[in-house]
C-alpha cells in the first residue's frame, strides 16, 4: 500500500467519494415549502408534553447563524433565535417524507457510479477509481457532476469529499459546507491530516478527546507521533491502532455495495411520566415488536441489543447486552430489553420519572439463513 493510498484492482490507486447531504431534514422542509428558504428552518423532536419541549434535530444555515445545532432544547433554540428578524419557523420531524426523499437521492448516485455504499439516511461513498482514471482533476468534475445532476432532479445540495481512502472523504466532505466539493490529492493527504481537529477524525467525541488529553495529545500531529503501546493502554488494541492510522491518514477498507444499515432502532417520546416498571412494560415491548419485525422482513438475526434512555435534562445513558450466539427470537430480545432496563435503573440510581424517552436497538446483525437455531440462546456478556 502506498502511504494513504489503498490500490483497487491490484493495479489502480483508489479514489473515493463521500457524498453527504447538506442540513438534510431542514433542506427537505425547504424544497417542500421553498418559501422557508429565506427563514430560520428549525426540525424539532417534540416530547409532546407542552408546545416546545423537545430537542432540535437539525436546522438549516440560516438558523445555524444564530447558534442552533441539533441536539440543544427547543426552548433553547426559540431564545436564540428571537434575535432574529427573519421570522424563523419550527417543524416538527417527518421522517417518512425525509426517507422517501433519501431514496430519491440515494438511487440518482446510485446509478451513476460503479461501487456504492450508503451508511446513513442521507451519505453515501462511492468508489471512483476507475470512472477518474484515478486522477484527481477528473473527480472533482465527477463530483461537480454529481452535485449538478442532484440539485437539477431533487433540488438538494451536498458536500462531496474526494480522497484516495473514506476515512479523510469523509472529513473532507464536512469540512466546507454547505454545497461544497474538497478534494485531498495523495500527496496532500499528511498537510491536510495535519490541519484537521481531532475531534474532526470520525469516532472522536467529547469523551475520547478528554482522554487524549491525559496522555498529553492535542492534535493530529501529535496523535500521529505518540508511542502506540501508550495508546493501547489507554484505548485497547482495535480503538489504539484505529486512531493512530487515522491520524495517518490511513485507512483501507473498500466502499461496501452490500453494507446494509448495522443497525435496526427505534425510539419513542413517553407521553406521560412512569413510576414504576410495569408502566414501563407495554413502552419496551411495542420498540421490541417494532425492531423486531424489520429483523425478521431483512431476514436477519441479533447478537447485541441496546437499551438507550433519555431522561428529562436530555442526558442519556444506555446499556447493551451482547449474546454468544446469534438469536432471532422476540421473547428473548423482550426479556433483555427488561432486564438491561432493571440494571440500568440500579447502576446510574434513575427514578423511573426521570425518563423522557426510550430507544433500543439491534447489531451486529447477521443474515438468518444458515443459522443453527438450536444454539442461539447463550447470553454472554453485559455492559451497562
Ligand atoms: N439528525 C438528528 N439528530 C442529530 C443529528 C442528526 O436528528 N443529533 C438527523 C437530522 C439531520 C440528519 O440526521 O438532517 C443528517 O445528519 P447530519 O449530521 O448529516 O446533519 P445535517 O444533514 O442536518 O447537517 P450538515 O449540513 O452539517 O450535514
Ligand atoms: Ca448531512
Ligand atoms: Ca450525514
Amino acid at each position: 500500500m502506498l502511504f494513504g493510498t489503498p490500490i483497487t484492482e491490484n493495479i489502480r490507486p483508489r479514489v473515493i467519494s463521500h457524498i453527504d447531504l447538506d442540513y438534510f431534514y431542514a433542506q427537505c422542509e425547504e424544497v417542500r415549502n421553498p418559501g422557508l428558504k429565506n427563514r430560520p428552518v428549525v426540525v424539532c423532536v417534540y416530547s409532546g408534553r407542552d408546545s416546545d419541549s423537545g430537542v432540535v434535530s437539525t436546522s438549516n444555515y440560516n438558523a445555524r447563524h444564530f447558534g442552533v445545532t441539533s441536539g440543544i432544547s427547543i426552548k433553547l433554540a426559540k431564545s436564540k433565535l428571537s434575535r432574529s428578524e427573519l421570522d424563523p419557523v419550527f417543524l416538527p420531524v417527518d421522517l417518512d417524507y425525509y426517507r422517501l426523499f433519501s431514496t430519491v437521492a440515494m438511487e440518482i448516485i446510485k446509478a451513476m457510479c460503479d461501487t456504492f455504499e450508503q451508511v446513513g439516511i442521507d451519505e453515501c461513498y462511492i468508489d471512483i477509481s476507475r470512472a477518474s482514471d484515478s486522477n484527481f482533476m477528473k473527480s472533482r468534475e465527477i463530483a461537480n457532476h454529481i452535485q449538478n445532476k442532484l440539485l437539477s432532479r431533487t433540488n438538494l445540495t451536498c458536500s462531496i469529499g474526494v480522497a484516495p481512502n473514506k476515512l479523510i472523504a469523509k472529513i473532507a466532505s464536512n469540512i466546507r459546507k454547505p454545497n461544497a466539493i474538497t478534494v485531498v490529492s495523495t500527496p496532500d493527504v499528511m498537510a491536510f491530516m495535519r490541519s484537521c481537529k481531532l475531534e474532526e477524525i470520525p469516532g472522536i467525541g467529547p469523551k475520547k478527546r478528554t482522554r487524549l488529553e491525559t496522555l498529553g495529545i492535542r492534535s493530529v500531529n501529535e496523535l500521529s507521533e505518540i508511542d502506540l503501546f501508550r495508546l493501547k493502554e489507554v484505548f485497547g488494541y482495535k480503538i489504539a491502532s484505529y486512531l493512530q492510522n487515522a491520524a495517518n491518514g490511513i485507512d483501507d477498507s473498500p466502499v461496501n455495495p452490500n453494507h446494509q444499515n448495522k443497525q435496526i432502532g427505534n425510539i419513542v417520546t413517553l407521553k406521560h411520566d412512569i413510576t414504576n416498571t410495569e408502566d414501563a412494560i407495554p413502552v419496551l415491548m411495542s420498540l421490541c415488536t417494532h425492531v423486531y419485525d424489520i429483523l425478521i422482513r431483512r431476514e436477519q438475526s441479533y447478537r447485541t441489543v441496546s437499551l438507550i434512555l433519555i431522561l428529562h435534562n436530555l442526558k442519556q445513558v444506555s446499556a447493551s447486552r451482547t449474546l454468544k450466539l446469534l438469536s432471532a427470537s422476540l421473547d428473548k430480545l423482550q426479556h433483555i430489553v427488561m432486564v438491561l432496563l432493571v440494571d440500568m435503573i440500579r447502576v446510574h440510581s434513575l427514578s423511573l420519572n426521570e425518563i423522557r424517552r426510550i430507544g433500543i436497538a439491534l447489531s451486529d446483525l447477521a443474515d438468518h439463513s444458515g443459522q443453527n437455531k438450536i444454539t442461539q440462546y447463550f447470553a454472554e456478556s453485559t455492559k451497562v
